[in-house]
């Protein structure tokens, strides 16, 4: 390294930017000692070394997990199982100013529930997006099972842009479903309810007028968006919905929903009666409700289907009468009904039962095609003979719950609650292969892409509702336990506990990392929430403020406003008691991971500006006072510096003609000083872009973001120089040192991204061009 870059690069260490170290102290323990001090055995180590991703290292799946009721969705790294993220969704989330800009203030009132804020959410099932049936990672979607509410969350930025509140239900479980091309979203409720739009229906009415349905939600690929006005619902009986899942391949075109209580009993322990658990559990079947979306596509393109509160609605008379709606009985009070890679068959689990059922596609048609049913429901159902239907059935083990597969073909892995037990099986010869206890109570498990049409293998994770005695104690509420399984062997292995404390996460989506392609930054002045410019994008050297007042005298105070290392333009904002104040920050920089935030004091303020990112916010300045603000993430040694005021002036205030009062008076030797200081710095910069120009940078991405944001700063350190050379020839020694320090201020930031440039081609093979 030349001289004057070492000086350059102990100047940025010492200023916590730039350059890093490594490191090769080695402990002195062995293997064996370290194995011996922790108590570990063979066993344990190939476990770690199965999991464990050294420093740098990248997970080959990403999950997606439902937050529970946190409401929001929680990213973390298979086999690491290291959490990258939260997402917020349903709730605000304070860190990613999601629920405190306006743009996302937006997002989350979509969300309200006849007029009112909630500030939870029940999440319990993520969905990938799908191209013919494999995951394509472009989209998520989650449900939330009390408000009965879907959100999309577009993968590029991991940012929510959509929340749509079902019209007509109360509750609902079985969602997020895709079908295979996402051409609609799957939603069923749980419990059954009178619709929306009508009020207070007695509990005596629950057979006549309490309802189930089944809310296909049409998906606009191209948009990212719901379109509520092109989804459809069929109505259905009040039995509780719950888990759906879309059919595939041979199947695909079909939905399949199941239901448990379809006893229709209805509780009151007040009134002496037997609890709903005991009314809902006495027969020894349910139903799986069948329906052809495709048929009910052409039949709502057709016209002949009415809307009911802004939903096309598919009574059960016009399903039964144009055949898209049929029921299988399944055994007792089931839960997830899942469907083959090949789509050929659905697996369903009945909490009650200790068998899994497999059902064959082929055979219901079959029975369709015929019209050979074996009678109706109490509301004219064609229901399909269980018989008829069934492939198989399988014993398994006590409380199946969840199956989902394996890259090998006719291997699943089902769920076993009561157990605490993963139970390995084969579902076409019907023989159970493997099974492996988990700590404790599994609900939903997931293996990789495992509810595509091309399962990844691999690794399998257990979601288990009870951790007890996994983890250090930390009061009565636990974490949740999410259990890492090597599934590539014939016998199943335990590799690693996670505890996830935000919610009870029901299930989980995970997909190739690689297919995921996050972008680093926005195009600039871009509001993140509506994908699209934001009015309010505000370029370097045009910020400003202003004040309008309307013909009543309410004033609004408008500041379009920018932050950059390592200030907030502008530093000080004035308002007059009373005025709304609307702020505006676009996020100049371009480079990786600089983000920038902004909180004041007393107002819930608290944004974070990605690169390129405009995010606003509203208040009202209703309190004469002062309101310090400053920037919440730390972006640069002079983060702490990047600060400003709020000044509300009382109503009527006359400012007095007064100067600035300074700390410090410089005289021209301090100037002379920092100008020295300057030219020295720029001769390393000089180097640090021979460097980078004598090189093919522009073959990486990254380093073309790097450059292009030096070359903003270098810039800024033009004009601060100007106005430092200005000054100093009326000899203000005052603000020929300020806008000198300045100038050195804007350099430091150029050399920091050009030794991050410089770096990143070395690392990366970068080759020397003429
Ligand atoms: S649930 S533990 Cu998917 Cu809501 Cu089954
Ligand atoms: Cu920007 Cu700290």
């Amino acid at each position: 390294m030349p001289l004057c870059l070492k000086k350059i690069a102990i100047v940025l260490l010492g200023l916590g930017l730039g350059l890093t170290a490594a490191s090769s102290a080695w402990s002195t323990e062995t293997l064996i000692d370290v194995m011996k001090r922790r108590s570990l055995t063979e066993k344990d180590l190939l476990a770690a070394a199965k999991t464990y991703t050294p420093s740098g290292g990248r997970d080959e799946f990403l999950a997606f997990s439902s937050g529970g009721q946190s409401g929001q969705v929680i990213v973390y790294g298979i086999p690491s199982m290291r959490i990258l993220k939260y997402i917020g969704v349903f709730t605000p989330e304070p860190w990613q100013g999601y629920g405190f800009d306006d743009e996302s203030k937006a997002v989350l009132a979509e969300g309200r529930i006849e007029g009112k804020d909630i500030h939870y959410g029940d999440t319990h099932h993520p969905a990938i997006s799908e191209t013919n049936g494999e995951y394509d990672g472009r989209y998520l979607f989650i449900n939330d099972k009390a408000n009965p509410r879907l959100a999309v969350i577009d993968l590029r930025d991991f940012e929510t842009k959509q929340i749509v509140v079902n019209p007509l239900f109360r509750s609902e479980h079985g969602g997020a479903f895709v079908t295979p091309n996402t051409e609609y979203v799957m939603e069923a409720t749980q419990y059954a309810a009178p619709y929306k739009d009508v009020g207070y229906v007695p509990l005596e009415k629950f057979n006549d007028q309490y309802r189930g349905g089944l809310t296909y939600w049409k998906f606009n690929r191209e948009k990212g968006r719901i379109e509520p006005e092109n989804s459809f619902t069929f109505e259905l009986p009040p039995y509780s919905q719950d888990l759906s899942d879309a059919g595939k391949g041979p199947s695909n075109g079909w939905g399949f929903t199941n239901s448990f209580c379809t006893e229709r009993y209805v509780g009151g322990i007040e009134r002496g009666r037997p609890p709903f658990e005991a009314g809902c559990s006495s027969k020894d079947t349910d139903f799986l409700h069948i329906t052809d979306w495709k048929k009910a596509e052409a039949l709502v393109q057709s016209g002949q289907v009415k809307k009911r509160n802004g939903m096309f609605l598919i009574t059960m008379e016009q399903a039964i009468a144009n055949g898209l709606l049929y029921l299988i009985p399944e055994p007792k009070s089931p839960h997830g009904v899942d469907v083959s890679p090949d789509g050929k068959f659905m697996i369903v689990s009945g909490k009650l039962d200790s068998h899994v059922s497999v059902f064959s596609f082929e055979k219901i048609q079959a029975v369709i095609k015929a019209g050979k049913f074996e009678g109706k429901d109490p509301y004219g159902i064609p229901i399909i003979a269980m018989k008829d239907a069934l492939h198989l059935q399988v014993e398994l083990g006590l409380g199946p719950l969840h199956t989902q597969y394996d890259s090998k073909p006719c291997i699943a892995y089902t769920s076993l609650y009561v157990d605490s037990m993963v139970g390995k099986w084969n579902y076409c010869e019907g023989k159970v292969l493997d099974k492996l206890s988990i700590h404790y109570n599994i609900g939903h498990l997931m293996t990789m892409e495992g509810d595509s049409v091309s399962p990844k293998g691999h690794y399998l994770v257990a979601m288990n509702k009870l951790a007890i005695d996994r983890f250090n104690p930390v009061g009565p509420l636990h974490p949740q336990n999410h259990q890492l399984i090597d599934i590539s062997d014939d016998k199943m292995q335990l590799l690693y506990d996670m505890p996830l404390p935000l919610g009870e996460p029901h299930y989980v989506v995970a997909i190739k990392a690689d297919k995921l392609k996050p972008e680093v930054r926005y195009k600039s002045g871009w509001n993140s929430r509506t994908d699209e410019k934001s009015p309010y994008g505000t370029r370097a050297g045009r910020e400003k403020t202003e004040r309008t007042c309307d013909a009543a005298g309410k004033c609004t105070v408008e500041v379009m406003g920018t932050v950059i290392r390592s200030h907030i333009n502008p530093e000080i904002i004035e308002t007059e008691e009373g005025d709304t104040l609307r702020i505006h920050l676009t996020n100049l920089e371009r480079a990786e991971d600089e983000v920038h935030g902004f909180a004041m004091y007393g107002h819930d303020v608290q944004l974070s500006i990605e690169p390129g990112k405009t995010a606003s916010v509203t208040i009202q300045t209703d309190r004469a006072g002062v309101y310090p603000y400053y920037c919440t993430e730390f972006c640069s040694a002079l983060h702490l510096e990047m600060q400003g005021y709020l000044l509300v002036k009382p109503k009527g205030h006359k400012a007095e003609a007064a100067t600035m009062q300074e700390g410090v008076a410089y005289t021209q030797a301090d100037y002379d000083k920092q100008v020295k200081t300057n030219v020295d710095t720029q001769a390393v910069i000089d180097q640090v872009v021979a460097f980078i120009t004598a090189h093919n940078y522009k073959d990486f991405p990254t380093v073309v973001g790097l450059v292009e944001d030096a070359i903003d700063q270098l810039g800024f350190a033009k004009g601060a120089k100007e106005k430092a050379d200005a000054a100093a020839a009326k000899s203000d020694w005052q603000n020929a040192m300020l806008w000198a320090n300045q100038w050195w201020q804007y350099q430091v930031k150029t050399a920091d991204l050009g030794l991050r440039a410089k770096t990143f081609l070395e690392q990366n093979g970068a080759k020397m061009v003429k």
